[in-house]
């Protein structure tokens, strides 16, 4: 593989590099345009590694190095989350590339590059949210403060971008009515997340429409 900027050669090993996938056969609504992008330029951080490793070893309690549908559910009822089974297997469908009904490590992984790389919305984010809550809840005590989201943050939006995201987690508020910091659940943060894609998505198309209009002239 080419050299490319800012990305080593243990990244350019990771899967969402490799594409085993061909995209004619991307049953998961990865569009083209995703697809470019992440080729060229998307590396996870070493932090996003770590929490990834830890959340995915979090939620495979059978201890067999994929997850299924029941830890799947059963972490969502510990996040006070209860989610139905169709739903959790919509999820595994959506980045399932070898179709086995599990998600493996290596999906797991290629799942987080392109949903950190996609600026379309339109990259399926199910499991995706449930990851992201996880790796800012150290814990695993189902609620998250601001201030252990920040080193992640920090790391995927840097510095100038770091009180807008903030805000779109946890809203203009990030003090209880107590005074004491706000903490949120799985629910509240994932409401939050769904309102913000669809607000991605809506701009997305206002954006095509314009560059539409502008070709016609
Ligand atoms: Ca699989």
């Amino acid at each position: 593989m080419a050299h490319m900027a800012g990305v080593s050669d243990e990244m350019a090993q990771m899967p969402g590099f490799r594409r085993g996938v061909a995209l004619a056969n991307n049953h998961r609504g990865a569009t083209l345009e995703n697809s470019e992008y992440l080729a060229s330029k998307e590396n996870v951080q070493p932090v996003e590694l770590e929490n990834l490793k830890r959340v995915f070893k979090w939620l495979d309690t059978k201890k067999d190095d994929r997850l299924c549908v029941q830890e799947l559910s059963e972490a969502l009822v510990k996040l006070g989350h209860k989610t139905a089974r169709d739903q959790i297997e919509l999820w595994i469908w959506e980045v399932d590339d070898d179709l086995d009904q599990m998600v493996g490590w290596e999906e797991f992984l290629t799942m987080y590059q392109r949903c950190i790389s996609d600026q379309t919305g339109n990259e399926p984010r199910n499991l995706f949210n449930l990851v992201q809550f996880l790796m800012y809840d150290k814990d695993f005590h189902g609620r998250i403060s601001v201030e252990q989201t920040l080193q992640i943050i920090y790391v995927r939006h840097g510095r100038s971008n770091l009180d807008e995201e903030i805000k779109e987690i946890f809203g203009d508020q990030q003090k209880g009515s107590d005074g004491q910091e706000l903490k949120i659940t799985f629910s509240q943060f994932l409401a939050r997340a769904n309102a913000r894609l669809s607000k991605m998505r809506w701009q997305k198309k206002e954006v095509t429409k314009v560059a539409i209009s502008t070709r016609r002239k």
